[in-house]
């Protein structure tokens, strides 16, 4: 509660607690004064600690075009943990990202104690554990799994309509390109930012990865077919519930704002469509980048105070429920994706029993099979997605006997749903290396 360093707190209240994470922070939790739940922690320097409380500012590099570093932005601000951002620069990634991560990537957290952590995924497990409140990994078993799903999902399946929207429309060539020519041609004029940028290989091999993702001449209708739909039952979920699992954002909510803010909200051509066909949709991404978008104070003696929210419009939705409004979404999930990572399970195993003296695996290993609709089409058999499935069968496995069977029965009307989380991955065990993978047991020495 209150102690004598919080007597003089910003937000004086007769219910808020204090909590240390540190010598040099004290996190403020408030009664949830904010309509969204959102911003109920606030930072608090402890008085006179001046540059000590400077040095436990996190630096956080990332790019605005990049959908992984906008999965972290918003997760920041909601922890109220301090940071800096640090767009990269050529001297940047030559001198810090590169020498330290051992490749050119974002995003990417250095601590307050010069600990490096990179991926997404990572920082957000790495910064749960030093900064655990408020939480966003549910405490309960089928909110945790369908956040860990609808993560996947963002992180690996929604790149295939924003990869397609970024590089396949004319329209918007100019702005991608200025956007890629803000740092990658940081010393010349704005005008000339947005030119040639084709002559970098960073910038053309982004821009020619896209047939891996299986976007091709086949594929383009149902790609934007399917992302339409999504669209339209991520509207309608929206209409009931502020966030993916109720009133108050999970981690997937962050991967669902990074993939959608950075390539289908911000590129001109989708962000049209998505304010145009699903303004709730565009209005979540608003509100999870720190737009107050509805009244949110009421007149009590002619001030303005913030309005209090009802209880049951508060956290996750309570006894563990999974709205039924995410149901479209996780059939999509299990319809489109799901066929394509247990096809990846059987591909990597079979890579990896060939070629046991590879260690550090490709991103790519060949091409497979995939459905949209009614097509069917070819592409890249990714090697990272392996690792994110691993964290989903290994909770399913963390789990007792009973929670497992409440799993199963929840995934029965999911087809692929209980062969997804029972999969075996035994064949395939990886750990995160970079944005790559390497075997869990070292490679059979040659020797
Ligand atoms: N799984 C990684 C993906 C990171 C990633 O692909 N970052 C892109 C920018 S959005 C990048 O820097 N790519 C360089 C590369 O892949 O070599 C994460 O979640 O952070």
């Amino acid at each position: 509660m209150c102690g004598s360093k919080l007597s003089a707190c910003y937000y004086p209240s007769p219910t808020c607690q204090a909590i240390r994470s540190s010598p040099d922070l004290i996190y403020v939790l408030l009664p949830p004064y904010c309509p969204e739940g959102w911003s109920s922690y606030t930072y608090v320097p402890t008085p006179g600690s001046g540059m000590a409380s400077r040095k436990k500012v996190y630096q956080f590099f990332a790019q605005e075009i990049s959908p992984y570093s906008m999965k972290i932005r918003p997760y920041l601000r909601y922890k109220n943990i301090p940071y800096e951002t640090v767009i990269p620069s050529f001297q940047v990634h030559r001198e810090i990202i590169i020498p330290r991560v051992g490749l050119s990537v974002v995003p990417v957290i250095i601590t307050p104690e010069d600990k490096v952590v990179q991926d997404s995924t990572a920082i957000i497990e790495y910064l749960e554990q030093e900064h655990p409140y408020p939480p966003v990994v549910p405490p309960t078993p089928k909110q945790t799994l369908v956040s860990l799903l609808l993560e996947l999902f963002a992180d690996e399946w929604l790149t295939i309509p924003a990869m397609h929207y970024r590089w396949s429309k004319p329209e918007h060539k100019k702005y991608i390109a200025l956007n890629f020519g803000f740092v990658m041609k940081e010393h010349t004029s704005p005008l000339e930012q947005m030119e040639n940028l084709e002559d970098f290989k960073f910038y053309s091999s982004i821009k020619n990865s896209f047939p891996f993702q299986g976007i091709n001449e086949n594929t383009i209708g149902e790609v934007e077919r399917s992302y339409q739909e999504f669209l339209e039952d991520f509207q309608q979920h929206l209409n009931k519930y502020p966030y993916l699992l109720g009133y108050q954002p999970c981690v997937a909510d962050f991967a669902f704002f990074g993939l959608l803010y950075a390539m289908l909200y911000r590129d001109p051509v989708p962000g049209y469509l998505m304010k145009c066909q699903a303004p709730l949709v565009a209005s979540y991404i608003e509100r999870m980048n720190g737009a107050v978008l509805s009244p949110s104070h009421d007149v009590i003696d002619g001030k303005a105070v913030k309005k209090s929210v009802p209880p049951d419009k508060q956290g996750l939705l309570p006894g563990d429920e999974i709205p039924e409004t995410l149901q479209p979404i996780l059939h999509r999930v299990f319809r489109e994706q799901v066929p394509v990572l247990l096809d990846t399970v059987k591909r990597v195993s079979q890579y990896m029993k060939d070629n046991p003296d590879v260690d550090v695996l490709p991103r790519i290993i060949g091409l497979h099979d995939f459905r949209l609709g009614d097509v069917t089409s070819q592409r890249g058999v990714y090697t990272y997605p392996i690792w994110m499935l691993q964290r989903i069968t290994d909770y399913y496995h963390s789990l007792s006997p009973g929670q497992q069977r409440m799993i199963d029965r929840f995934l029965e009307e999911y087809p692929g749903g209980q062969e997804l989380v029972q999969a075996d991955l035994t064949g395939c065990r990886v750990e995160r290396m970079d944005v790559r993978v390497r075997r869990a047991e070292p490679a059979k020495s040659k020797l």
